[in-house]
This record gives C-alpha cells, sequence and structure tokens, in this order.
C-alpha cells in the first residue's frame, strides 16, 4: 500500500466528510448540562455518522479539505427528532366517532358498543400491503416534513393473523420508500375481535402467540406491545404475552394506565420494558418501578386531549422517581389523530407541564431510549447516525412554543439529505 489508500481497501477513495459549520448546537449529549448547547458550533460526519461535533474555533484541526460544505448561517440543530409510539399504519377514519363523542358519548362507551379499535379492524383488514402503504404515507410524510426520521410503527387493527404480518410489512416498505428509520412493534393485543368477544384467552392462544411467531421469523418485529385496561387485557393476559415475547428474546413495551390504574407500568417494568406509554392513572409506585428497571414513560398528550381526559399523567412523581420521560404523537384513528410531533411537545408543556428540556430530551434522547436506540441515533454526540434536523429558529424553546407552524430548514438523515 503507497499509504494513500484507505482502510476499505486499495486505492479506494474514503468517503467524503460532510461539514455543517456555523450552527447553534443543541446536541442533547447526556454528559452535557441542559440540551447539551455549542453557541458556535460545527458537526462533521464521514459514511452516515458523526465524526466530531464541537466549537467552530476547533474544528479546522479534524475537518478534510475535499469536505463538502454547509454554512448553516447561524441557524440551530437539533437531533432529528423521533416518534417512539405511533399506529400509522391503519385503514380508513374514525370521524363518526369523534362526532359521537362531540354529542357526549365516551371512549369507553363506544368501545364497550363494539366501536374502537374493532371500528378500525374493518377497514384495516379491507387492505392489501401497497393499500396500507399508500394510506400511511401521507402521515408519514407529514411527521418526516417536521424533522423526523425514526418512527415506531404498531400493528394491531389486523387482530388476525394475517391481517397483523400485512400491518407490519407495511410499515417495512414504508421504510424502503422514504429516508427514514422505521421500527416495528408486534400489538395484536391491542383489543379482541368480535369473533373473540369475551374470550381474551383464545384469542391469545390462537391469534396473538402464534402471530408473533410468524412476525418474529420473517424479521417484521422490533418489540411486543399490548393495551392493558379495562376494556382490553388484564396484567395476567399481558404477562403471557410477554413471557412469550422473552422466550423469543424480543422487548417489550405497554399501553398502560390509560383509563384506571391496573398496575400495568409495574408489570412493564418487572419485564424490564423499553417504556410504559400514556400513564394517566399511574401511581407513585409505578413510576419508581420504571426508574429502577430504566423503563420510559412515553407521554400522549395527543390522547389525553382528544378524549378530553382530564386525569393528567404525574409527572412531578415522574421527574422525583428519576424515570425518563419521552412525549409522542400515539397517531391513530382513534384517540390521537395526531400527526405532528411539534404540537405534541406544546400539548406536553402546556397540558402536562413539561418543561422545554423535557420536551425536546423527549422527543429525541429519550425517545430513541424508548426504541432502544439510544446507541444509534437521538443525540448528536460521535459515532452516532448523523441525523440532524436544522431549524430557522432564535431559540430551542420556539420549537415547543408554537401551536401548528413548522419552522424546519433542513432534514439529514444518516448524513444525506437537504440543508438549507
Ligand atoms: N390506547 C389508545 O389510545 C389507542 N390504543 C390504545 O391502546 C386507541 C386506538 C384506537 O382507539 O383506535
Ligand atoms: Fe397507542
Amino acid at each position: 500500500m503507497t499509504g494513500n489508500e484507505s482502510a476499505i481497501g486499495h486505492g479506494a477513495r474514503p468517503e467524503r466528510q460532510t461539514l455543517w459549520s456555523n450552527a447553534r448546537i443543541a446536541t442533547l449529549d447526556p454528559s452535557k448540562v441542559g440540551l447539551g448547547i455549542i453557541e458556535s458550533g460545527a458537526i462533521l460526519a464521514r459514511g452516515g455518522r458523526i465524526e466530531w461535533v464541537g466549537e467552530m474555533a476547533d474544528v479546522t484541526q479534524t475537518m478534510q479539505s475535499d469536505s463538502v460544505l454547509n454554512d448553516l448561517g447561524g441557524r440551530w440543530v437539533t437531533p432529528a427528532l423521533i416518534d417512539c409510539h405511533t399506529h400509522i399504519v391503519h385503514g380508513g377514519n374514525r370521524a363518526r366517532e369523534f362526532e359521537m363523542r362531540l354529542a357526549g358519548a365516551t371512549y369507553e362507551e363506544i368501545a364497550r358498543a363494539g366501536g374502537g379499535i374493532v371500528s378500525s379492524v374493518k377497514a384495516t383488514n379491507a387492505l392489501s400491503v401497497d393499500e396500507l402503504v399508500s394510506e400511511s404515507l401521507p402521515r408519514l410524510d407529514t411527521l418526516l416534513a417536521e424533522g423526523v426520521s425514526t418512527v415506531e410503527i404498531k400493528s394491531g387493527y389486523g387482530l388476525n393473523i394475517d391481517a397483523e404480518l400485512r400491518m407490519l410489512r407495511a410499515a417495512r416498505r414504508l421504510q424502503e420508500l422514504r429516508p427514514v428509520r422505521i421500527v416495528t412493534s408486534w400489538l395484536a393485543a391491542h383489543a379482541t375481535p368480535v369473533e373473540y368477544r369475551g374470550r381474551n384467552g383464545d384469542y391469545i392462544t390462537d391469534v396473538v402467540l402464534p402471530g408473533l411467531d410468524l412476525a418474529h421469523m420473517e424479521g417484521l418485529v422490533d418489540a411486543v406491545d399490548g393495551f392493558c385496561e379495562g376494556i382490553a387485557f388484564s396484567p395476567e393476559e399481558i404477562a403471557r404475552v410477554f413471557d412469550h415475547a422473552r422466550a423469543l428474546g424480543v422487548r417489550v413495551k405497554l399501553h398502560a394506565e390509560q383509563l384506571s390504574d391496573l398496575g400495568g407500568a409495574k408489570l412493564a417494568a418487572s419485564y424490564g420494558a423499553l417504556s410504559a406509554d400514556h400513564l394517566e392513572y399511574l401511581d407513585a409506585d409505578g413510576g419508581a418501578a420504571m426508574a429502577a428497571s430504566g423503563t420510559v414513560a412515553v407521554l400522549l398528550p395527543g390522547a389525553f386531549y382528544a378524549i378530553r381526559e382530564t386525569r393528567k399523567p404525574p409527572v412531578a412523581a415522574l421527574r422525583q422517581a428519576g424515570t425518563r420521560i419521552a412525549v409522542a404523537t400515539d397517531c391513530n384513528p382513534g384517540t390521537s389523530p395526531l400527526t405532528s410531533l411539534l404540537l405534541a411537545m406544546n400539548m406536553a408543556a402546556t397540558l402536562f407541564g413539561l418543561t422545554v428540556e423535557e420536551c425536546l430530551a423527549g422527543t429525541t434522547r429519550e425517545a430513541a431510549r424508548a426504541l432502544g436506540l439510544l446507541g444509534e441515533t437521538g443525540t448528536l454526540e460521535v459515532g452516532k447516525s448523523a441525523d440532524l434536523a436544522i431549524w430557522n429558529i432564535d431559540s430551542p424553546a420556539e420549537l415547543v412554543y408554537r401551536i401548528g407552524f413548522n419552522p424546519l430548514a433542513g432534514r439529514i438523515f444518516k448524513g444525506e439529505g437537504k440543508s438549507l
């Protein structure tokens, strides 16, 4: 070797470096205080990974002479946003039930009368994978337009093996069609279909567990989720699903304490769950159990708002316990037809009392943690994927403060994309 060849082979040129300079950077680096801000900063990346982050004054020591240069003109840069809880793959919509709720019916009444999740099942089961993809793309594109680079997508509107598999195949297909990282969750334990009404145990035996095996064999499952609630599954029934997931070596997460306290979060924590989500009815023990197990509390203000819930998640107790907090859209046709993570942050601050820092951490670093992806993305640190969001704002607080305004200037995913 003449010494000019790179480690990637004789004579092959190393990938060019890319520089984003003249930026105000919120790194969300957990080793730094607050948002980990670098007021006059720069980022270097190569091969889709961050090689260097620091002060502009120091960049020349690392920068290559042929780097691709992007002068950001003093704009803010954050980690690309992460929506760690969505149901964006589904058919149809539930506008009719929205009107019923406006007329006074509660979410639970509608569900017990055969509406709710089950009514989305019919619309979803009627669709092929291609049709599910084309119905979901506008929702995904709306999220990406706000600087989102990673999206978690659940099954749960099929409620039979073939339809649940189609949902996750559609989720995987979305990643082929857009510059995005898709993480999937098997949520067959979302509701019991009409043909199994009153027979949850049989539904778990016949559909949830064998379907999970097939989905896992096909590489469709990154985590297993469930809906632990009086109108859905008991902790004992969820435990059967989680035992099966553990036997497959698949991490778990749980919709817990949304409408009542069944101890779902404590159950999730006992399985070392990645996250427990909703948590309006969580008690202090649940928060402490989650802190001890490293289970992230994913707050979903869109559902709280849309069903006009009055009980708020115990944010003060979560802080006191040291529980990590994330924020997501819970984009779904029933309780949270919300496709704006920026608006979800505003709701989490205004309705739940989260700080700006908690909201921004909750849709980057802590959202990555809730997906088991903190080693890959969620902060701007050396070695991580170069997933950046570039903003036309004067301060990070504007990302939480505004209601229905998108200040995104550029989105970079794995080092590629439009900077301005
Ligand atoms: N909790 C929710 O808010 C959604 N799923 C869940 O477990 C509701 C989904 C729907 O109503 O379609
Ligand atoms: Fe959900």
